[in-house]
């Protein structure tokens, strides 16, 4: 029988938990759910931003000209319509390369609006890029970017007497599920005074054939903005996923607006994460939902904007009648 001796020692006990990232933490949320899913959120980092902005410069996705043709045409309407009495700020959530806006603010300019742009965007680099072009184009505009979170700004705002005209352009809300869109409408409204406007833009329901091309484009863009949430994954959280064996499908459901967004997996497969030092299983057709692209009914608005404290004003247009900017009203 062995004798231990009794010798003395220190047990160490090393810290091992290190911090992940959001984006980590939700790859490993989203990756072992029954039903895979990622949000569509990780789209955007630099690649997938410029991949998004070839998106937008195809004739397949819509939404960018027919906004553009609606501020173009029709701001010195939404002017109009704002009814504000003497100066005002100008508030964009998420403003991307600004060249939307850039119609409505010149239209606002032109017709003797006095009013202070403020941008806000999480990345500097994003406010940067928009402060030139709006610089460049509209020298006398009174601009006061901000970089950071939405809310914090929203208080700032709250407490001014000044009117606020909120833009959220784009169609970014139809990425979100009803109660989550609901959510952040709710928080909006809460960080407004009453009279204060938002602008939203909004995609409609329209024939099922011209969504699907949008968001299913025989360029395989749209399939390259998907898959390079692969890469992404394989770069930040050092995985080994094989790009070529994953396909991507998307489908318009024309009975409830909704397109949804899918990575499929082509074999019954693994891949290793060494951030997350955790392997992930896959089923041959396996999905992974990636992304909700909402349609709404003008039904909808009407109820969403009631639901979220507001009144909807008007609903400004592009000539097919395929896009909205709703303008809402605070009650
Ligand atoms: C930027 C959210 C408005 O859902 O239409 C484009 C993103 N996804 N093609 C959209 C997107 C696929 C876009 N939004």
């Amino acid at each position: 029988m062995a004798v231990y001796r009794h010798s003395p020692c220190k047990i160490i006990i090393m810290a091992t938990t290190t911090l992940l990232t959001a984006f980590a933490q939700d790859v490993r949320e989203g990756f072992t759910a029954k039903n895979k899913h990622i949000s569509s959120k990780y789209f955007y980092d630099d690649a997938g931003s410029r991949i998004f902005m070839q998106i937008m410069a195809m004739p397949e996705y819509y939404p960018t000209g027919c906004e553009f043709e609606i501020l173009s045409q029709q701001s010195a309407n939404i002017l109009k319509q704002l009814n504000f009495k003497g100066a005002f700020n100008i508030v964009e959530f998420g403003s991307g390369d600004g060249m939307k806006t850039r119609q409505l603010l010149k239209a606002f300019t032109t017709a003797g609006a006095q009013f202070t742009y403020i941008p806000i965007d999480i990345s500097q680099e994003a406010i940067d890029a928009l402060q030139n072009n709006i610089t460049t184009f509209l020298p006398s505009i009174d601009m006061q970017p901000r970089t950071g979170d939405y809310f914090e700004v929203l208080e700032e705002l709250s407490a001014s007497e000044v009117p606020n005209l909120f833009l959220f352009l784009g169609g970014n809300i139809g990425n979100y599920k009803y109660e989550d869109a609901l959510g952040l409408l709710k928080k909006f409204n809460a960080g407004m005074k009453r009279g204060d406007k938002l602008l939203m833009g909004m995609d409609l329901q329209k024939n099922p054939r011209v969504v699907q091309l949008a968001y299913d484009d025989p360029h395989g863009i749209t399939k390259a903005f998907n898959m390079n949430l692969l890469r992404r994954i394989n770069e930040e959280l050092e995985a080994d996923i094989s790009l070529d064996q994953f396909d991507f499908y998307s489908n318009y459901n024309p009975q409830n607006g909704e397109v949804r967004s899918y990575l499929v997996s082509l074999k019954k497969q693994h891949f290793h994460s060494t951030v997350l030092n955790q392997t992930f299983f896959f089923e041959k057709d396996e999905l992974v939902w990636t992304e909700l692209s909402k349609k709404y009914s003008f039904t909808e608005i009407e109820s969403l904007a009631k639901e979220a404290g507001f009144g909807v004003s008007h609903n400004f247009l592009d000539c097919k009648h395929y896009f909205a900017d709703s303008l809402w009203e605070k009650v």
